[in-house]
């Protein structure tokens, strides 16, 4: 069947097969630009010309029938069409534009800074919002894990067990010989670790835990210029779909033990990638977090949300205290951050706990006090290799703490 549009002169306009078939490629490659999805249609017709079509449009009509069409076709073309389509140059306009966004570093950074002003406003915009409740339509959260699974020995000593989350970075891709990274291998690492959670609740007879989530939850697709090619998903979609990970993961472990669940935010979870230009509270973790506490409101799970600061929180256990903080606004390698941080808190903590630098390190800085940074869920990339030069084992951590002591612990993935 052809189809056809009515012009702004009023004629009626047939297109072909292979018209829309273009139309329909660039306008989800201009989506996939644009962090609300928005099609820029100027910008459509443009591309449209290049290819050949000279008989695109800019107006309603048109823009009616390229939807309907898509509707029509049903299913969305996979990214690997789309990536075919780049290799086989069947389009070449779409080649162009990301051609030029590549070419120079100084025309990137100034599409890095015109993305960065568009994502603050659109932060501020409703279509934000929508945008992600539109995502959150598509979860099914009504299936909850039964509370039945385990019961923890009486005449044994029972433990509480602090289970952090760090540097998850839902969203990066990383296709090294040494680490391969993507969303399906995020959500298998977070299986295994709660697998191995499970594992250590059983042994070390642990009846309730209290999961802390250090901060970078996904990796954002404005951070750094390059992240605009090592990433996948739109920023409202990372964060929807990071927590749908995370919650799973919380609904796995309260199948054993009663959860308790916090989360502070990471560099990569600024919605503004600068931190100097980022408004304090302006980040993925404040959605994630009202997500995860609704969820644990209206559904009945053994989940209990506790609020954070932003940037800080801290968790007291019979009589030690621990702090958490991602580890970007502070150097844990300073051996005096524990005793700054508990001057400034008025706590005594008997250990920092961080992530950030991606790693496992532990640093008795006094009398059984630590400053600590566990792994990450994401493992090395580019920019670790080529910038910083580090290389890091995949990992998470615990600590388990009893009447008389408390454990850190290391846990590979
Ligand atoms: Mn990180």
């Amino acid at each position: 069947m052809m189809r056809s549009y009515i012009n702004r002169k009023g004629t009626k306009v047939v297109v072909t097969e292979k018209h829309l078939d273009t139309a329909i490629k660039i306008k989800e490659e201009l989506q996939k630009l644009s962090p609300t999805r928005r099609t820029s249609w100027a910008r459509h017709k443009n591309m449209m010309k290049k290819e050949g079509f000279l008989d695109s449009d800019t107006n309603e009509a048109y823009r009616c029938l390229i939807k309907s069409e898509q509707k029509e076709r049903g299913v969305l073309p996979s990214v690997n069409k789309h990536a075919d389509l780049l290799s086989d140059n069947k389009l070449q306009s779409i080649k162009f534009e990301i051609g030029e966004l590549n070419s120079a570093k100084l025309e990137l950074q100034k599409q890095g800074t015109s993305v960065r002003k568009l994502v603050r406003d659109v932060n501020k915009d409703v279509l934000f919002i929508e945008h992600i409740e539109e995502a959150l339509k598509k979860k099914d959260f009504s299936k909850v894990g039964v509370f039945s699974k385990y019961a923890p020995e009486k005449y044994k000593e029972q433990k509480t067990m602090i289970v952090c989350l760090s540097d998850i970075h839902y969203g990066a891709v990383v296709n090294l010989p040494d680490n391969k990274f993507n969303r399906d291998i995020c959500a298998r690492l977070l299986n295994k670790y709660a697998d191995k959670v499970i594992a250590t609740i059983i042994k070390e007879n642990v009846s309730s835990v209290y999961v802390m989530n250090l901060g970078d939850l996904i990796e954002n697709v404005y951070m750094r210029n390059q992240n605009l090619y090592n990433s996948e998903e739109t920023l409202s979609e990372q964060i929807v779909n990071a927590t749908e990970l995370v919650i799973k993961f919380l609904d796995k472990i309260s199948a054993y033990v009663k959860v308790k669940y916090s989360a502070i935010a990471g560099n990569h979870d600024r919605l503004q990638g600068k931190k100097d230009s980022n408004l304090s509270a302006d980040h993925a973790i404040r959605v994630s977090n009202k997500i995860i506490e609704t969820y644990a409101k209206y559904s009945n799970t053994q989940v209990k949300f506790v609020a954070a600061e932003d940037y800080y929180h801290s968790i007291d256990v019979g009589k030690y205290s621990f702090c958490f903080i991602h580890g970007d606004l502070n150097n844990l390698q300073k051996k005096t951050l524990l005793a700054e941080l508990s001057n400034l808190h008025g706590k005594h903590f008997v250990a920092v706990i961080g992530g950030h630098i991606h790693h496992f390190t532990m640093l008795e800085v006094g009398n059984d006090q630590y400053q600590v940074t566990f792994g990450s869920i994401k493992g090395i990339d580019e920019y670790s290799v080529n910038i910083i030069g580090a290389k890091s084992s995949r990992s998470q951590g615990v600590v388990l703490i009893g009447k008389d002591g408390f454990e850190i612990r290391k846990i590979g993935l």
